[in-house]
């Protein structure tokens, strides 16, 4: 397989509404961004995602473009944007767009002309439907922001498609002259110097909606090969696709090399684990680690050649998974950085999302007024509705609901964490006087340091990016897995529970690489593991 940049580097992804704010209006923005550059090269990155900078009403966060070559006002100037690619790329660190291309915003120019009537010339670049015999909606298919997914247009007499919020209609991609458009917007960002792109529902541009076909459509490879072909395949880009339906075949289907595609996907099925399986993701269950070591290891095995794993517990659309399958409690430092090593040590490309670092943790709500993300307030509304209790929705809310990510970065323990010296849009964590980037930074035994080391090790032993993986039989609640490369064979022990744990192998130990704790390991037999333990030692080969 040939060898890229973006096998080797670890990305850090930023929120950026939520990550630094510069001039007090209580909204991160890009000269905040640039400020903390420092800090992002001190942690090793390689590249950052940047999650939506452009012009939009903030319907879903920026995730509803009403134009792609401007820049959020609230976030700064296109020139503020230049200049963060500039210092990032100073410090060797790429920048990868956010590219949402399923939908627009109902407010893009596009949209706005497409609404003016069915001769419109935009009309096409969007997908409308007439009303179902009886007058209702077209079909069945549901928003993933509760409710179905078409939206009424008295004036035309037709319904428009948003898989999304109704300020998110979504394109028709069936429409060359609308790809060809999003194409050419593509270049003129590649032009400026960005190291790829983030491809936001990817899997979702080949719907056959008319058939209720959302996933997976069957022109979907097709629009991916025109698209490489038509901008980042003469570069050399990090392209990953967000792909919540993917199996490890689908997955080579995206990134085998020689189809010319995507460099990799966010896979989501680790994510699902703790979802009832005929539920929503509101709807929860225990998550089972020996179900996780099962799926890590699917995924480390069966990509094999024919593409290239992400490697993720975050995002801006989860909760913390500190909190949510670590113990952000009693354990909360050793379970973090076992997290970390268990996830860093596995084959394909690490993302860290921002404050996973320093151990950031939840941050529960009492009352539906302190949230702000569309899809929580739609499903409060919905399932009240529906006859739920406002104490079972507020549990899965604070269990699962986006604005746990969303939280503002913590930088220091003065007010709102150093985020801002106004008021937030969303409020801080009340722990930042505990868990902020100074105070972590201050303690050389910290979290931050664990992920330091980890980047910094991938950078000096190619084992921790090329090293074959090969999982080691243990009980259920320990997750334990070989590297090996070139005659080094690494062995990676992590106890995913708050208990006690036997470990036992034959391995000798020749040097120890990492460990979560000062524990002194002088062998691996008849080992009892402490709980969250984690540790990786280079044994005999
Ligand atoms: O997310 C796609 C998506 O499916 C998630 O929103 C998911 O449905 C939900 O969060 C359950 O966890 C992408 C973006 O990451 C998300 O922020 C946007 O809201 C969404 O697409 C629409 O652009
Ligand atoms: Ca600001």
């Amino acid at each position: 397989m040939e060898k890229h940049w973006w096998q080797e580097v670890v990305v850090y992804q930023i929120y950026p509404r939520s990550f630094k704010d510069s001039n007090g209006d209580g909204i991160g923005d890009i000269a905040g961004m640039t400020e903390k550059l420092d800090y992002l090269e001190k942690l090793g990155i390689g590249a950052i995602w940047l999650s939506p900078v452009y012009q939009s009403p903030n319907d879903d966060n920026g995730y509803d473009i009403s134009d792609y070559e401007a820049v959020l006002d609230e976030f700064g100037t296109m020139a503020e944007m230049e200049h963060f690619i500039a210092e990032a790329d100073k410090r060797n660190i790429k920048v990868v767009m956010d590219l949402v291309v399923n939908h627009t915003s109902d407010e893009h120019a596009w949209f706005v002309e497409a609404k003016k009537g069915k001769d419109n010339p935009y009309r096409d670049y969007y997908v409308w439907a007439d009303p179902a015999a009886d007058g209702g909606v077209p079909n069945g298919l549901g928003s993933a922001f509760s409710g179905p997914a078409w939206e009424w247009d008295a004036a035309s007499g037709q319904y428009y498609l948003h898989l999304f919020s109704k300020k998110q209609p979504d394109l028709n991609w069936q429409n060359q002259k609308m790809r060809q458009e999003i194409y050419a917007m593509m270049n003129r960002w590649i032009a400026k110097g960005i190291g790829g792109f983030r491809m936001d529902v990817i899997d979702l541009i080949g719907k056959i909606p008319e058939e209720g076909i959302t996933g997976n459509g069957p022109q979907l490879h097709e629009f991916l090969q025109e698209m490489h072909q038509a901008t980042f395949g003469a570069h050399d880009l990090l392209t990953v696709g967000e792909t919540w339906g993917a199996t490890p075949e689908i997955a080579k289907l995206y990134s085998a090399p020689e189809r010319k595609e995507l460099s990799m996907v966010f896979q989501f099925e680790h994510i699902g684990l703790d979802q009832k399986p005929d539920g929503e993701k509101w709807d929860l269950q225990p998550m089972r680690a020996a179900e996780l070591k099962r799926i890590l290891t699917k995924w480390q095995t069966e990509l094999g050649q024919d593409g290239w794993n992400s490697l993720f517990w975050n995002n801006h659309d989860l909760p913390r998974m500190l909190s949510r399958w670590g113990n952000d409690q009693e354990y909360r430092s050793e379970s973090a950085k076992m997290l970390a090593i268990l996830l860093h040590m596995m084959k394909g490309t690490p993302y860290i999302y921002q404050g996973e670092e320093i151990g950031m943790t939840n941050t529960p709500i009492a009352s539906i007024a302190e949230a702000r993300d569309i899809e929580t307030i739609n499903m409060y509304h919905e399932r009240l509705a529906r006859g739920y209790s406002e104490e079972e929705i507020l549990a899965s809310i604070n269990a699962k609901g986006r604005d746990n990510a969303r939280r503002p970065m913590q930088w220091n323990a003065s007010s709102n964490g150093g985020f801002t010296t106004g008021t937030p849009w969303i409020g801080v964590n009340e722990n930042y006087p505990l868990i902020n980037a100074e105070t972590v930074l201050a303690d050389p035994d910290s979290i931050f340091y664990t992920y330091q080391k980890l980047i910094r090790l991938r950078k000096e032993h190619p084992i921790m990016i090329w090293g074959e993986f090969e999982l080691v039989d243990t009980v259920d609640e320990v997750i334990s897995y070989c590297r090996e490369y070139d005659g080094e064979r690494w062995l990676v022990v992590t106890n995913f529970s708050d208990e006690t744990q036997p470990f036992s192998v034959e391995d000798e130990i020749v040097e120890m690489i990492i460990q979560n704790d000062g524990n002194e390991i002088t062998g691996l037999k008849d080992l009892q593991l402490k709980p969250w333990q984690a540790f990786v030692v280079k044994v005999k080969a």
